[in-house]
């Protein structure tokens, strides 16, 4: 146990820590006003580190630092110790060397890139010949997509986006329904220059109709709905020391990158007064948004969101009774601007119990015995935006066991102008003049674990008819088949709904009460594969969603789907590369990734934006607990939510005789 005044070693660096690491590395390698902090986090212990510091082993305070010289290119990794007040580690990233790949995309980029667009004469006369005026080019929106690779000169070890472009009315129009078709400019973010312009021959007229949501401009908002309340007279159930959460059992602390945003850690059941572990860290290390379009504007996007951008980095600041309804507890983030200065990221995780509907019922009529226990979950979550899209993390933890992740898809789509009396070939048309391309959403979580400590093991499961005989002679039987992953290679897996199939993580050298090894199932939604072809370059630099499941053995180095630095790579990095190694993964310590997503064809529904899509998985105890481990959830605990003026002494969850 660590005195208040000291971190837990997994807690997010504090504002003093940040500002120290900066001061450090600062002076240690004389950086200047050209330097920029791209990355500033915990370089978190391990699984051994925090082993033996429960025994009483102390753990350094790293502090890892991405810096990225904006007069040349340069990229340099450090390590500082802030105990010893020393860089222990600074390494210069080969980025001009293949497979390339750049730090993501700093705030002070979107900015930029947008005053370099507009001041270059090519592009101007592009947008002019669209029947711009110089007045309308004051209010064009830019956007800094990230670029994807496809291995030409300008991008070969190059820090480039590539920018799209819309026109708006007013400053605080809706881009989105004004796109400027056939106009891309690639622009060097070292160089400060657009380096390379492709403007169409042929002009597609740009759609100019408002479609906007902000409340000044919509429509008058209905009027039938009436107040609705949370109301937690006692308080929540949850404990929050510090960033260690417990509830009904569970027992985590918060954590959070500029890369990833929310990590839980250290997520274990107290289970016959014994703290037992599940996960010993678990978070979305990278999603990447292919499309789906040949055309110019759209063959290259492929938004890998938490490499490329950052979904910690873009977290937003939550409302309570919007964002988050109820009694909400708050986690304000320490994180480092780009000059490394620190700052709070005010709100940027909520915490709330809801209630989850039924937990379980009986009703035995014979003796008159009704029993009824209604579910509460604890949700734990933090919204990104990156550019037109809101990704929502929620991740809920249930009274019986169950850890589920749930992503919401939101905010706008891309969209694309469609010349007068044609449809769209590559997507949905969503209103006149406007299309929505085909694409994908690939989010892969990263989840180290822990089943009741020690080593543990993945293996496949699925459902097979057996086939008539001696041992079917009514033809009813069907067998769940059984094999452990034990090497890497074997381990990237596929779903396959018709079978069932399914994976479980057991610890082998732990048994249940039924005398097997304990464990959890992972249950994955029926989810789509990347679709981009074999020898695609999206495809090479987004490998991790060819599979949905993935089990390596565990290395502090390998920390991201689509490896350390997939902005303007040639690909190859991340799961495949580290699967590849072909390692053995039986009765060790383990990661499981896993892929899955959502193929979004757009509709007009989609505009101006559009109602959340959910995407995600749940870990489930098969065989980790002897019983159903809600038995012991009170009945009627919900009542006093209904009316705590007068609470009732028998309610409909209680117990009762005829
Ligand atoms: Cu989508």
């Amino acid at each position: 146990m660590t005195d208040a005044t000291r971190p837990y070693p997994l807690d997010p660096l504090t504002p003093d820590e940040i500002e120290q690491a900066v001061a450090i590395l600062t002076a240690a390698q004389n950086l200047g006003p050209d330097h920029r902090f791209a990355i500033v986090r915990l370089e978190e212990p391990t699984k051994t580190d925090m082993r033996g510091f429960v025994s009483g082993e102390t753990i350094p305070r790293l502090a890892f630092l991405l810096i990225l010289d904006r007069q040349n290119g340069s990229v340099f990794e450090a390590i500082v110790d802030l105990g010893a007040a020393i860089v222990t580690s600074w390494r210069r990233i080969p980025h001009d060397q293949a497979p390339y790949g750049q730090p993501p995309i700093i705030v002070e980029e979107f900015y930029r890139c947008e005053q370099i667009v507009k001041a270059d004469p090519g592009w101007r006369a592009a947008v002019k010949r669209r029947g711009l005026t110089d007045a309308d080019i004051e209010l064009v929106q830019v956007d800094p997509f990230s670029s994807g690779f496809f291995d030409r000169d300008f991008e070969r070890g190059a820090r480039i986006v590539r920018a799209v472009s819309y026109w708006r009315g007013a400053l605080k129009d809706n881009g989105y329904a004004h796109p400027i078709e056939g106009v891309v400019a690639v622009v060097d973010l070292i160089k400060n220059a657009v380096v390379d312009l492709v403007d169409e021959p042929d002009i597609v007229p740009i759609p100019r109709k408002s479609r906007n949501y902000h409340q000044d401009s919509s429509r008058p908002p209905r009027s039938d709905l009436k107040n609705l309340q949370i109301v937690q007279p006692d308080g929540p159930s949850f404990t929050v020391e510090g960033w260690r959460v417990t509830w009904q059992n569970w027992s985590f602390r918060v954590g959070f990158t500029p890369r990833e945003g929310l990590v839980l850690h250290e997520l274990g059941f107290v289970d016959q007064g014994r703290l037992r572990p599940i996960l010993f860290r678990a978070s979305v290390t990278e999603m990447v948004v292919p499309y789906a379009d040949p055309t110019a504007n759209h063959y290259w996007k492929s938004a890998f969101d938490a490499g490329e951008y950052g979904l910690g980095k873009l977290a937003n600041t939550l409302e309570l009774g919007c964002d988050c309804l109820g009694h909400i507890q708050y986690f304000d983030i320490p994180a480092c601007d780009e000059l490394g200065r620190p700052y709070i990221m005010k709100n940027a995780v909520c915490l709330h119990e809801e209630d989850y509907g039924i937990l379980w019922k009986h009703n035995e009529f014979r003796a008159g015995i009704v029993e009824v226990r209604r579910s509460r979950r604890l949700v734990i979550s933090f919204f990104a935006t990156v550019g037109n899209y809101d990704y929502g993390f929620y991740w809920y933890l249930y009274q019986e066991g169950t850890i589920q992740l749930e992503t919401k898809l939101t905010g706008i789509i891309q969209t694309a102008a469609i010349a007068p009396g044609q449809s769209y070939k590559w997507g949905g048309m969503i209103d006149d003049g406007l299309g929505g391309p085909t694409h994908q959403h690939f989010f892969n979580v990263r989840l180290h674990m822990d089943i009741d400590g020690g080593g543990n093991s993945v293996s496949e499961h699925e459902f097979v008819p057996r086939p008539w005989g001696a041992d079917n002679p009514y033809g009813n039987v069907f067998d769940t088949t059984s094999r452990v992953l034990s090497r890497e290679r074997d381990a990237a897996r596929i779903a396959d709904g018709t079978t069932g199939r399914f994976w479980k993580i057991a610890n082998p050298t732990a048994l249940n009460s039924v005398g097997t090894p304990t464990d959890y199932k992972i249950m994955v939604n029926p989810s789509p594969l990347m679709l981009a072809q074999e020898g695609s370059t999206v495809r090479y630099r987004g490998g991790f969603a060819t599979r949905h499941i993935w089990v390596t053995q565990f290395d502090p180095a390998e920390k991201y789907a689509s490896g350390d630095y997939p902005n303007v790579s040639a690909g190859g990095d991340g799961l495949p590369r580290y699967s590849a190694q072909n390692r053995v993964i039986e009765n060790t310590d383990i990661v499981l990734w896993h892929s899955f997503g959502h193929t979004h064809i757009c509709k007009p529904e989609d505009f101006p934006v559009m109602p959340v899509e959910y995407a995600g998985f749940m870990l489930k105890p098969t065989g980790f607990f002897a019983e159903n481990r809600a038995m012991d959830v009170p009945a009627g605990q919900a009542d006093a939510s209904i009316d705590h003026r007068t609470p009732r002494k028998s309610g409909c969850c209680k117990s009762s005789g005829r």
